[in-house]
């Protein structure tokens, strides 16, 4: 590697190196350095938001140390990289996630409190980088924090969304969405100007020859826009190690502007090319398993793929090895289908730019790629119409042409009597219109294909795949079941917990190697222990009451049992089981007797999650849980018994406060449907027991803690599909219980019955698809189990620790070493 610094100057270049602070003297040094001089204010103005910018700036010089240390190791060392490709990542807050991950939060506290500010309402200035909905987002970020900590070369790349996922407001018992803009100040991103990428739309494709007589492609014309690179730090946990987020933000590109236009005294519409170009990273798509095919999001995905490509490709071409080495230094993860068209972005650079012929080419990109699916649910499986596709991208709709002939040419081969095969598999549906199946094609240019818990890695094989297993054999198919980053989820969520496991375990080790928290098991029966676990319990649940007291106006009992449902609102995840359990738990109370009511056990129910924005029915859902509230919450006769909670805008940081808190949080889909859930793993490992179904990573989480210390209930997937038929064909009943919830609703007990006369009618007359009916007797009985189980807090206590000792499999930090190992081939780099 060349270096810019001639010889007889790089030891001025030494000796002046910047040094970060090492104590805390120097941090404040440093704090006060930037309010006077970054932000240039003084003393006498340094609010809190000053405090967490030059907070925030002191750690980020840190960090950058570390971070272009780490980039030149990866450089000279010529090491194998994993390139994270993902539309989603959501990672919350940074500054306390640094903090720790360098241990500088205890100098940082210090530091504040001594210049005349509380770390924790420092902490709390700062806005969520919220670019994700739900879990596949979160997965990204968790797997970002893993990679770094374990010391693997690693770069995510995605989009630079001016706007992150919409906040939610919840007015009159509705959801309202306003618009989130993240960027007003944010010290975490580099802006790369010098690092740009022109990406191409639309025109057309001109058959040429080049000099040998060989048919080349030319894809010419269209539309261009500039993609800058924007830089995140990712800092790994007690390492050294900083990895690189890159997002790519959308900007006309050069010569883009038309100043003819704009001396003509067009100002608008020469501004508004500027805009269009903007547009295609201005905001995050806000579905949560649902994909709806707009122009502008396959717009989205190319503009990203090819920018990420171009820079991947450039950095292994400064190595000057040949092409055949490519997957030796470059192995790329496509997170779920939506950065699928990378797999034909890369054809193309090899064919079309790089002279490669088709096999050669082929063998290359097939095996740089491994490809995670997400869900099963048929609404999320991405196809993109082939006119849709053509018009924007006429060069990538030939090659995925050709990449479907040769591979249905070879199947044909493989099965020549079964002809239903290829139209089975093929990546064109001949629908009308036909479509482009981007799973497929995915399965096709990848050599693996992973699930994310084992039910969804069976389910998979099984169905949705079935096919392509056949074609390529079991073994492109494999599962890495999902998992958690304890350093967020565990160390910075619930530092007191954090502190007193490692007290018992030897330390915060157990941060890095999880399976470490199975010496808390000799804890169990030890009676102080136990004490002090519950303290810290009762703790986060009067902190959690605070928070619902300052934003709800309502007082709830931290002795009550609190019982938590937050995640993104979909039928498919049954809030509205739970709150038809709440109705039902409800009309209960109404019906004892004062002394009857005196022996129940108090509860909280507290939800939160978004729907999206034109999911109606989730939104109605969300009303319904609202206007419960609002009946229950001021009933009399209810008191401290039952309270209903909706939490507005649950995000990131939100879950830090709601998860610690938790007694029994609900993880509750129709068997089959939750790929995995990660919340699951949260919730548990914070000392919080679970009610759940026979469904995603709730089976292994069962397997590793025992089946004593979780609360299943309800139907088995592989029982699903009867019953779904059962009910199409009117086989179906809706029990006393829950009828008499349905009765409630609609003689207008929770406000106007018209409002969710749909939700009952799911249910009751449509089918219900979710099977909310056949698992609701088994809900509120196991409900009421947990009612019982709760009274005797000594065993409860028990069973929860007993449940964190066995959390150790859940870490992300192993899922990281299992693609490392199983598909990406690709080791640690020492530091
Ligand atoms: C989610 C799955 O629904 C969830 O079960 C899983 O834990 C998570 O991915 C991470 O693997 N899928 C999505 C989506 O968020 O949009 O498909």
């Amino acid at each position: 590697v060349e270096a810019s610094i001639p010889e007889p100057q790089r030891e001025a270049w030494t000796k002046n190196q910047f040094e970060s602070f090492k104590d805390q003297g120097e941090f404040e040094k440093e704090v006060v350095r930037h309010v006077e001089t970054t932000l240039a204010r003084s003393m006498f103005n340094c609010d809190e938001t000053a405090a967490y910018s030059a907070t925030a700036l002191a750690f980020r010089d840190r960090l950058i140390k570390d971070w272009n240390k780490t980039q030149q190791r990866q450089t000279f060392t010529d090491s194998k990289r994993i390139y994270y490709l993902s539309l989603e990542f959501l990672m919350g807050r940074a500054l306390d996630n640094a903090m720790l991950n360098v241990k500088g939060k205890d100098i940082a506290k210090g530091g504040l409190n001594e210049l005349g500010f509380r770390i924790e309402d420092i902490i709390s200035q700062e806005n969520d980088a919220a670019l994700g909905n739900g879990g596949l987002g979160r997965l990204a970020a968790c797997f970002l924090d893993s990679m770094a900590s374990l010391n693997y070369p690693a770069w995510g790349y995605g989009l630079r969304y001016r706007y992150g996922i919409f906040k939610q407001e919840i007015i009159d018992g509705y959801q309202v969405e306003v618009p989130d803009y993240w960027l007003d100040f944010n010290p975490w991103e580099f802006p790369r100007h010098d690092v740009t990428v022109d990406i191409q739309f639309y025109g057309h494709v001109r058959k040429s020859q080049d000099e040998n007589g060989k048919t080349v492609a030319n894809w010419e014309g269209g539309e261009v826009v500039t993609a800058v690179a924007y830089d995140m730090p990712i800092p790994g946990y007690d390492t050294p190690s900083t990895n690189n987020l890159r997002l790519w933000s959308s900007k006309a590109a050069s010569g883009e502007f038309d100043f003819q236009k704009f001396n003509n005294g067009e100002y608008e519409s020469s501004v508004a090319d500027q805009q269009r170009a903007e547009t295609i990273s201005a905001v995050l798509y806000p579905n949560d398993n649902l994909e709806r095919g707009k122009e502008l999001r396959l717009k989205q995905q190319y503009f990203w793929v090819a920018a990420s490509l171009y820079d991947i490709v450039r950095r292994f071409k400064k190595s000057k090895r040949p092409w055949s080495e490519f997957p030796d230094q470059v192995a790329i993860q496509l997170n779920d289908t939506h950065p699928t068209l990378a797999v034909v972005e890369l054809q193309r650079i090899l064919l079309d730019k790089e002279g490669l012929e088709w096999d050669e080419a082929w063998n290359i990109v097939t095996a740089t790629f491994g490809y995670t699916n997400h869900t099963v649910l048929p609404e999320a499986l991405e196809k993109w119409p082939v006119g849709l596709v053509q018009h924007l991208l006429p060069r990538h709709l030939q090659i995925i042409y050709d990449i479907n002939l040769f591979f249905l040419q070879s199947v044909e081969k493989k099965f020549p009597e079964d002809r239903d095969m290829l139209s089975r598999v093929s990546i064109i549906e001949e629908s009308q219109p036909k479509m482009v199946r981007m799973a497929y094609l995915a399965i096709v240019g990848s050599h693996k294909v992973n699930g994310v818990a084992e039910l969804h890695s069976d389910l998979i094989q099984t169905t949705i795949f079935k096919d392509f297993v056949k074609i390529y054999g079991a073994d492109k198919f494999t599962n890495v079941t999902n998992g958690i980053t304890p350093r967020r989820w565990l160390h910075q969520a619930n530092p007191r917990l954090s502190e007193l496991i490692a007290s018992k375990t030897g330390g915060y080790d157990y941060l890095k190697d999880l399976t470490t928290l199975n010496k808390l098991e000799q804890y169990v029966d030890d009676k102080d222990f136990r004490k002090e676990w519950a303290e810290i319990k009762y703790a986060n649940k009067v902190r959690l009451a605070k928070y619902i007291k300052s934003t709800l106006d309502i007082t709830v009992n931290p002795a009550a049992l609190f019982d938590v449902q937050v995640k993104r609102i979909h039928e498919y995840k049954r809030q509205q089981l739970n709150i038809f359990g709440v109705i039902y738990r409800y009309l209960q109370l109404k019906e004892m007797s004062p002394e009857e009511r005196k022996k129940q056990a108090p509860r909280v129910s507290i939800f939160g999650g978004k729907a999206a924005p034109g999911y109606w029915m989730a939104k109605q859902i969300i009303h319904l849980i609202n206007n419960v509230g609002s009946v229950v919450n001021k009933d009399p006769d209810v008191g401290d018994l039952l309270k209903v909670i909706y939490l507005e805008d649950y995000n990131v940081s939100k879950a830090e406060i709601i998860i610690p808190a938790s007694d029994l949080s609900e993880h509750i889909s129709t068997a089959g449907t939750e790929a995995s859930g990660t919340s699951n793993m949260k919730f548990v490992l914070n000392g919080g027991l679970i009610i759940g179904t026979c469904d995603g990573a709730n089976i292994e989480i069962t397997r590793e803690i025992g089946q004593d210390n979780i609360f299943l209930f309800g139907t088995l997937s592989e029982d699903v599909e009867d019953l779904r038929h059962n009910h199409t064909y009117g086989k179906h009943s809706v029990d006393s219980g829950l009828q008499k919830v349905f009765e409630a609703i609609t003689t207008g007990k929770f406000g106007d019955a018209n409002d969710f006369g749909a939700l009952v009618s799911a249910v009751r007359d449509h089918g219900d698809y979710y099977l909310v009916s056949d698992d609701f007797q088994s809900y509120v009985d196991t409900q009421k189990m947990v009612d019982e189980e709760y009274k005797n807090q000594e065993e409860w206590v028990s069973k929860c620790i007993r449940s964190v000792a066995r959390m150790g499999f859940f870490s992300s930090d192993r899922c990281i070493n299992e693609y490392a190992e199983e598909i990406w081939n690709i080791e640690p780099l020492a530091v």
